[in-house]
């Protein structure tokens, strides 16, 4: 066969107002057409009608199922192949010229030999399909920290959540146009086969090729590929930060409002912090919390030496089974209308169902499209998610969409571990601080394939996601720390400490206001706290537990550290951080050198 099936008309490009801007991303669509040789070309302007579009043809095909109109009007579920429900880590890989710029915290492959197993993959995958082309916006569409990218991909069901959680379509085009630069992300759902599945990374070409899985963070390229993997690459060259962290503001009743960045592993509750309403106690006195993000944060230095963050999504992918009435009401009403659910279950009259959220109904069906028997297997999938606008959020900050980003007063690691870490304790100082994130550990979540429930080191919840090696990631971590800099302070929680009975021992959710009111007092110099060598905990009086019953054990240990476990501790993460060798900035190895001899002291 030829170069391009006979159905494509390669003038088929895009038509910028002047030609000439565009004729990078026309060439390489072009070039990707004659590898993948799709019957038609479809360049996505992010109208309604398209969507429409692709909507009525999704449903035609099988691709979604309607949901109950009158409860959830315009909302689908798509049901993935069973085999291809999460991020696959194992799958994907950075491929740098030089492989210890990848370093051990990422799979590597050298670039030629990446692209070519990946262009055979991608050679004639797309015949009898169609090829869209997104161009698509990461952040606010005229905000100078945000970034362009295009996704062609043969999956329908990409273009909907992409136009979702991307500013997509001809704003985005227009700014490439402006631009000219854009990174170029390849997808392909192939033949979903685990066996030819790989996600591909070229930070030095700021391109990305993805083949065989349709699941988000494996497919919506403009997520974890791009805004993570890619982005902390062009982050480190450019001096800015590209995280996986939540940013919401905290308004206190003076109707002052700071903004916290928080990182998490995925499915440990950045959705839920994100959203987070206080306690009626807190609410009638005015604090309300406000959300920019839930999933990504990139932040940079301003003119006055503090760092500023901006959302680069325009949505939410959000772990579907744990969220209800009582641990999420924003995230509840988000999902009243407008979304797309992936592999949750349903109810006998169609509404969408998952395990936690508590509403008095039952499932009739589960994620497989088999009826719901809960010997077999639960309703929804553990890994299940629902994509939404932004927009959609009740506590959507007004904020969200500056162009100059907020403001970070505070920067807060956590993982989820049942044993050893306290609920809260700050950093010194800078240095410290990236210790702090550096030596992060939690146990795995269903968001990856493989165990569950793993402890592993994670650091700054990044493990999966930074596009280069963590020593240099540290390294530049440090190098914020400049004469004149305004740095947040850092923290970390742990809201996932159990007792002796194997419960959790702080309550969670809208609770967790209390430990955001310390770290404000904290960065306002009012609360109170006593200094150990891990950090410095909240003095018992100064956090508001007005309302929480905690039993004497949950205070030990929510509040209080274990010295000969925090020792153990320490010889774990000089060793983890060890395997990065030479590396390793000094300054972060002498830090937790310091950190381990107060212990033993
Ligand atoms: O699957 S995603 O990577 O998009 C979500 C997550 O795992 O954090
Ligand atoms: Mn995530």
């Amino acid at each position: 066969m030829n170069a391009i099936s006979k159905d494509v008309d390669r003038t088929d490009i895009a038509k910028g107002s002047d030609g000439s801007r565009l004729a990078k991303l026309n060439e390489w669509v072009a070039e990707v057409a004659a590898l993948t040789r799709p019957d038609r070309i479809q360049w996505c302007d992010g109208s309604d009608a398209e969507n429409d579009a692709l909507i009525a043809q999704m449903l035609d095909d099988g691709t979604l199922v309607k949901l109950n109109e009158q409860t959830h009007p315009n909302s689908y579920l798509h049901r993935s192949d069973p085999d291809d429900v999460a991020r696959v880590e194992h799958l994907t890989f950075v491929c740098t010229s030089d492989q210890d710029d990848a370093g051990p915290n990422n799979h590597w492959m050298a670039p030629t030999e990446a692209h070519a197993k990946m262009d055979a993959l991608f050679e004639g995958c797309m015949a009898g399909r169609t090829m869209y082309v997104i161009p698509y916006c990461m952040g606010p569409i005229d905000s100078p920290l945000s970034r362009c990218g295009v996704e062609i991909t043969d999956s329908p069901y990409v273009v909907a959540n992409m136009r979702i959680m991307t500013r997509m379509g001809a704003p985005a085009l227009a700014r490439i146009e402006k631009e000219g630069a854009f990174v170029k992300g390849l997808h392909s759902t192939g033949e979903l086969d685990p066996d030819r599945r790989f996600i591909m990374h070229f930070p030095e070409e700021l391109a990305i090729k993805s083949f065989g899985s349709g699941y988000g963070g494996n497919a919506l390229l403009g997520k974890k590929c791009h805004a993570l993997r890619i982005a902390s690459h062009q982050a480190r060259n450019e001096g800015w930060l590209a995280e996986h962290m939540l940013i919401l503001g905290i308004e206190n009743p003076q109707g002052e409002t700071h903004y916290i960045a928080a990182a998490f592993p995925s499915a440990c509750g950045k959705t839920n912090l994100a959203m987070l309403i206080p306690p009626e106690g807190y609410r009638s006195a005015g604090w309300k919390v406000w959300t920019v993000g839930d999933d990504i944060c990139w932040m940079r230095p301003g003119q006055d030496g503090r760092l500023y963050a901006i959302n680069p999504e325009a949505g939410f992918f959000g772990v579907a089974p744990g969220t209800s009435e009582k641990s999420n009401p924003n995230a509840l009403a988000c999902l009243q209308r407008d979304a797309i659910f992936t592999n949750v279950g349903v109810t006998a009259d169609n509404q969408p169902w998952w395990e936690g959220l508590d509403d008095g109904q039952q499932p009739a069906i589960d994620w497989r499209g088999e009826p719901y028997d809960p010997a077999k297997r639960p309703a929804a999938h553990p890994n299940s998610r629902f994509t939404v606008s932004a927009k959609a959020c009740p506590s959507y900050s007004p904020e969200a969409e500056n162009p100059a980003g907020v403001p970070i007063s505070a920067i807060v690691f956590g993982g989820r571990r049942a044993s050893l870490v306290p609920l809260v304790f700050e950093a010194r100082d800078w240095t410290h601080g990236v210790l702090v994130g550096a030596s992060m550990g939690s146990e795995t979540t269903a968001a990856a394939t493989g165990a569950v429930g793993v402890m592993r080191r994670d650091p700054m919840a990044m493990k999966p996601f930074c596009g280069y090696n963590f020593a240099d990631y540290f390294a530049h971590w440090l190098s914020f720390d400049t004469p004149g800099a305004k740095l947040p302070k850092i923290f970390h929680v742990n809201w996932f400490r159990k007792g002796d009975d194997g419960k959790f021992l702080w309550p969670g959710f809208g609770d967790n206001i209390r430990v955001l009111e310390w770290m404000i007092g904290r960065v306002k110099g009012t609360a109170p706290a006593v200094d150990t060598p891990i950090g410095a905990l909240p003095a018992i009086e100064g956090i508001n537990l007005d309302g929480v019953e905690l039993s004497s054990e949950a205070r030990e240990k929510l509040f209080g550290y274990d010295r000969g476990g925090w020792a153990s501790e320490f010889e774990a993460i000089s060793d983890y951080l060890g395997e990065y060798g030479p590396r390793m900035p000094q300054r972060l190895s002498e830090e937790a050198e310091r950190t381990a001899s107060a212990l033993q002291a």
